[in-house]
């Protein structure tokens, strides 16, 4: 049977920053994903606070949010089968150190910070994320 999913990726400002986007894009559609939304916008430090707070006990928190707020990103809705495990297969782990060959963070990630991407952790997370960048 079919399952047709959808998940939020984030190209991260580090990616953006190096004008990686477009590569980013393309191993997306490479691997099957469709883009069906698509925004390049930078958001500001609340912003990212609310969107990251899962983690707001975490040391790292306040410098996250700090570093996604601090240039553009861009925002998509992905779309395949089995779409949220499929994309966090291919973004690789947190740590680009840790990631598979053939992952985007192994391929472009510069650190456990700077690694390039953010992908939805579940189908009912990416609900939520997808709602709150492109609810209007
Ligand atoms: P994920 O992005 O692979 O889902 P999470 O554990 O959800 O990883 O963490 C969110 C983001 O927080 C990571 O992508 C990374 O940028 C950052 N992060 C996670 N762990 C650390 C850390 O130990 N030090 C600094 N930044 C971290
Ligand atoms: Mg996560």
């Amino acid at each position: 049977m079919s399952n047709t999913e959808q998940t939020l990726s984030i190209i991260k400002p580090d990616a953006v920053e190096r004008n990686l986007d477009n590569e980013i894009k393309e191993m997306f559609k490479n691997k099957g994903f469709s883009i069906v939304k698509e925004k390049k916008i930078q958001i500001e430090k609340p912003e990212a606070e609310k969107f990251y707070k899962v983690h707001e006990t975490k040391p790292f928190y306040n410098d996250l949010c700090a570093y996604l707020s601090s240039s553009p990103i861009v925002v998509m809705v992905l779309e395949k089968e089995n779409a949220v495990l499929a994309n966090r297969e291919l973004m690789g782990a947190t740590n680009p150190t840790e990631a598979e060959e053939g992952t985007i963070r192994k391929k472009y990630g510069i650190s456990i910070d700077k690694n390039c991407v953010h992908g939805s952790d579940s189908v009912e997370n990416a609900k939520i994320e997808i709602d709150f960048f492109f609810k209007d």
